[in-house]
């Protein structure tokens, strides 16, 4: 029987000891606002992850088992958004201290502002966050809430130790947004969808990441809808799978760490 863990690894592969990557299943769902599910998320990530095959062409090799995988049991989280921050950043922190590479399975987006939190309680600033995403999530307040999945890059920005967050594959922004971006070039840099169809990303990107602590958060709506339909707020014309390897290629190839 398959194991029930990330990619379905053996115990040699994914004992919490040897392995040098962790991932948290983060199921937390309280501030959608339009199609329903992401609590289900990590555990269908699991499940799906289970069938993909471990040898990576781009490697020539089976680079998951001789990193280890080790899977986290799912966080139990209260429903109100504050509190269930409060125990996503505990827990984010306490798997970062261990020097590992920590990758968190949401739950809608709000998760990220738990996450980020937890990375910069555990390593400290300052930490650029790269975000794709359909969406700028700058708003202040959606929907009477601080704590909405559409302010988590606001409440990020508010952080001591956020240095900058770039955005890419955004198609969807409210006027509040755009104010936001152009009174604050330097701590908030957006390429539209249609920017980075054009190549029109990558020198400014390199140089903005070079060096630098990085914290990677991928709205699964960043990528177009034909790709990952099961997203809550599907918009049009999003990033293609080969873009979205090129911009993880470029930041890993680039970036001085991070989680
Ligand atoms: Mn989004």
């Amino acid at each position: 029987m398959t194991p029930n863990n990330f990619l379905g690894l053996p115990d040699e592969h994914s004992n919490a000891h040897s392995a040098s990557v962790l991932i948290l299943p983060i199921p937390f769902e309280a501030t959608v606002s339009y199609g329903a599910g992401t609590r289900h998320g990590p555990e269908a990530i699991i499940q799906a992850s289970q069938q993909v095959e471990l040898y990576d062409r781009e490697f020539g090799g089976e680079p998951a088992p001789g990193y280890g995988v080790h899977t986290l049991p799912a966080l139990q989280l209260a429903g109100d958004p504050a509190e269930a921050v409060d125990q996503i950043a505990q827990a984010t922190a306490m798997a970062a201290r261990s020097g590992k590479l920590v990758v968190g399975l949401g739950g809608e987006h709000t998760i990220s502002v738990g996450f980020g939190r937890g990375v910069l309680d555990a390593l400290g600033g300052p930490l650029t966050i790269v975000q794709i995403d359909a969406h700028s999530d700058l708003r202040d307040e959606y929907e009477d809430s601080s704590y909405s999945h559409a302010c988590i890059a606001r409440r990020l920005l508010e952080m001591d130790g956020i240095e900058q967050v770039l955005q890419l594959g955004i198609r969807s922004v409210c006027q509040e947004e755009v104010e936001f971006v152009r009174h604050n070039p330097g701590r908030v840099r957006v390429w539209y969808s249609e920017q980075v169809h054009a190549g029109d990303w990558r020198s400014e990107f390199i140089e903005r990441i070079r060096g630098r602590r990085v914290y990677l958060t991928i709205d699964v709506d960043g990528l177009d809808p034909a790709i990952v339909p099961a997203t809550g707020t599907p918009e049009p014309d999003g990033l293609t799978w080969a873009e979205t390897l090129d911009i993880l290629r470029t930041l890993t190839q680039c970036h001085g760490g991070g989680a």
